[in-house]
């Protein structure tokens, strides 16, 4: 049972200093910049955690791109949420996950008046000046899977601590390596906020001394699409035929490298993690291609996301530190700091639970 607080909280405006945003994409610093320069475009109303969920609802996810299938199982999670508490979830989006892809869309959806934008950002920054237009417009901006920078959006749900991420994605290589060699990253596109942050976890933990005759070799860039990160992990190969691991932190990158690798020689010599789905990498596990990766559930990703904009949508919440909110099945969240929901811990599967999970 939850304890509800009669809770009021004004969320402070006035004097926000909002930070230019570069369509063209946003380099690390750009990133650092707005973090500390940080706050959320929480709304000036006043939360009412009693206020019950509007009925008809309209809530459009916005994945990095359609094509995607973690984000065709994490939007069929929000769809399912917006069912259940009486609204009507879509998703709408681009093919590529290119940094300003997104923006036409948010642009469309703003004219259609929805209650609420559930956006997987493709650039920290390129998105931020349509969706600052649509919260002028009323509509609730939440961020999912990757954020946006905190004034383009209400809440960010996460879907695990970013640190927590970073660090034990170095540590399942490092085990599989023995902790020696030669290591490269298989990332998504080089404006992702998710990648990009999970990155810079990875190089903190590889500078412990646990990992000091392991090397960082490259980081390549396989743009969340199957045939160049299948490349990219080509090119790695031939550029580093002593590499001893590669650590792909998208399910688009790790599926596409786990093919190359079980077709070649290298199979089970370069060893392979990251974060993938669990059907998609079944066979990759069965056959001796990846011995653990890790993932947290899409679907109830999703879900949570589609909550949290029902709860904005209907003034529970404005996105301020410490508000609560119910998610359905979920149970209970409190938002954090800078407006950060965090879904929970992912699970590391391997060849004796893979069989256990079905998405
Ligand atoms: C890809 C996307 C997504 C990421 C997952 C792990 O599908 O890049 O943003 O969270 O991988």
């Amino acid at each position: 049972m939850t304890t509800r607080t009669p809770w009021r909280h004004t969320a402070l405006l006035a004097g926000l200093v909002l930070l230019t945003a570069a369509c063209g994409g946003t380099t690390k610093s750009d990133v650092e910049q707005q973090a500390s320069a940080s706050a959320t475009a929480a709304s000036s109303a006043a939360a009412d955690p009693n206020a019950p969920i509007k009925q008809g609802l309209k809530i459009a996810f916005l994945p990095k791109q359609v094509n995607n299938p973690y984000f065709t199982i994490a939007n069929g999670g929000g769809i399912e949420a917006a069912k259940e508490f009486g609204g009507e979830g879509k998703e709408v989006g681009p093919s590529d996950a290119s940094a300003s892809s997104q923006v036409s869309y948010i642009n469309t959806l703003t004219q259609q008046k929805q209650d609420a934008i559930v956006i997987a950002a493709n650039d920290p920054n390129a998105v931020v000046p349509a969706l600052k237009q649509a919260m002028a417009a009323g509509i609730k901006v939440v961020s999912y899977d990757s954020d946006t920078a905190p004034e383009g959006r209400h809440v960010f749900v996460n879907q695990a601590s970013a640190e927590d991420l970073g660090r034990t994605q170095v540590q399942l290589l490092a085990e599989q390596v023995g902790h020696k060699g030669k290591i490269a990253i298989l990332s998504a596109t080089p404006n992702a906020t998710n990648q990009n942050t999970w990155i810079e976890f990875m190089k903190d933990e590889l500078k412990k001394p646990d990992y000091k005759d392991m090397e960082l070799v490259k980081v390549a860039y396989g743009n969340d699409d199957d045939q160049k990160s299948f490349t990219e992990t080509q090119g790695l190969l031939r550029s580093y035929p002593d590499l001893a691991g590669i650590i792909s932190p998208t399910t688009v990158g790790i599926a596409a490298a786990a093919r190359y690798l079980s077709d070649s020689p290298s199979k089970g010599k370069v060893k392979l993690t990251g974060l993938g789905t669990p059907n998609q990498l079944r066979k990759f596990v069965k056959d001796g291609t990846i011995e653990a990766f890790e993932l947290w559930n899409p679907a109830d990703l999703g879900y949570l996301a589609s909550y949290a904009a029902a709860a904005l949508a209907s003034g529970q919440v404005t996105g301020a530190e410490g508000e609560k909110f119910k998610a359905g099945k979920l149970g209970e969240y409190t938002i954090g700091a800078k407006g950060e929901v965090l879904l929970g811990k992912p699970t590391v599967f391997n060849e004796d639970n893979i069989d256990d999970f079905d998405f």
